[in-house]
């Protein structure tokens, strides 16, 4: 198997922001996102990677915002230019299958979640006040429980490697004006109900997930990347209790294991072991075959 990617360096090529997971390259008027297999548990990213986790997770990216496509337009471009592809070739290694080539956006400082079960930061907010985002919820929900209708939870981005900050719909109006406030929520709980649809005809729940959009000629885009583990809950259905947080799809042999050691959970992340690494690697594969139906990955191309 080839090893785990971990840092992407493209000689001159400007390096215009670099998240845990993900690095965002310019090339000329284009970016070039890469998904490394950084993998992130506890806030911090660990000092092992996930083979293939990048090529993972930017193939279930394509999978959704094709399945996506006639409910919202998107940022990936739709045909490179010779001259842009001859500017990435030297560095295929590190692109090949696990890349998009995107319209440069102008995102909304806001980020579009979207709650079908109560959980997560949801949940804390809800413990604490009976309501997320403003919104009033139920009494006496239960963790993990399924909402009588998915509900809009916008956050502001923190930069600062924090933690983004749920805001009320009101504020969203204030950050971005009525107009696109509306057209966000509208889009988010449109893509939400098809892609929650698709998700239970596969045997899985989409407990929630978050989207970046942007404006490209003026024109609403989702953006970034879209659905993927990193971005979304994920629950096998067979296995849904609610009374009680429900174990990660992808990241619980990760949590499991920084558990069992102590790690007090302040850097330097610890390195995980092969078999953890292996088993983490078959979860994300498991889920990209349940959701798409293919049978595994491009190793080249993208
Ligand atoms: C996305 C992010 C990443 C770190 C900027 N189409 C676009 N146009 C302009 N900006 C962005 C996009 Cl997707 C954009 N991010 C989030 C991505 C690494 C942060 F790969 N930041």
């Amino acid at each position: 198997m080839n090893d785990a990617l971990l840092t992407t360096s493209l000689g001159d090529m400007p390096l215009t922001a670099r998240g845990k997971v993900r690095d965002l390259y310019a090339v000329g008027e284009e970016l070039l996102f890469i998904a490394t297999d950084r993998i992130s548990a506890f806030d911090h990213v660990l000092g092992s990677g996930i083979p293939d986790k990048g090529r993972i997770l930017t193939q279930l990216s394509h999978f959704w915002f094709d399945l996506l496509a006639d409910t919202v337009p998107n940022h990936l471009l739709a045909k490179p230019s010779e001259s842009l592809l001859a500017k990435i070739a030297p560095y295929r290694a590190q692109t090949d299958g696990r890349s998009m080539i995107v319209r440069r956006a102008e995102m909304f400082p806001v980020e579009c979640v979207v709650r079908g079960y109560i959980s997560g930061s949801g949940w804390k907010d809800y413990l604490a006040t009976g309501s997320v985002c403003g919104i009033e919820l139920p009494q006496g929900l239960r963790e993990s429980e399924r909402l009588a209708e998915p509900i809009f939870t916008p956050a502001a981005k923190i930069n600062t490697g924090g933690h983004d900050e749920n805001i009320s719909y009101q504020t969203m109006v204030e950050t971005i004006g009525a107009e696109y406030a509306a057209e966000l929520k509208r889009l988010t709980l449109a893509i939400y109900a098809k892609a929650a649809a698709h998700a239970a005809s596969k045997g899985l729940i989409l407990a929630d997930t978050k989207f970046e959009f942007g404006l490209v000629e003026g024109k609403i885009v989702l953006a970034d990347e879209v659905l993927t583990p990193d971005s979304s809950r994920y629950w096998p259905a067979a296995s849904y209790a609610p009374g009680g947080p429900q174990p990660s799809f992808d990241k619980q042999y990760v949590r499991d294991y920084l558990e069992s050691i102590h790690w007090n959970k302040q850097a330097p992340a610890p390195a995980l072991p092969d078999a953890v690494i292996e088993r983490t690697r078959e979860k994300y594969l498991e889920a990209f075959r349940l959701i798409t139906g293919r049978a595994g990955i491009d190793v080249s191309g993208g």
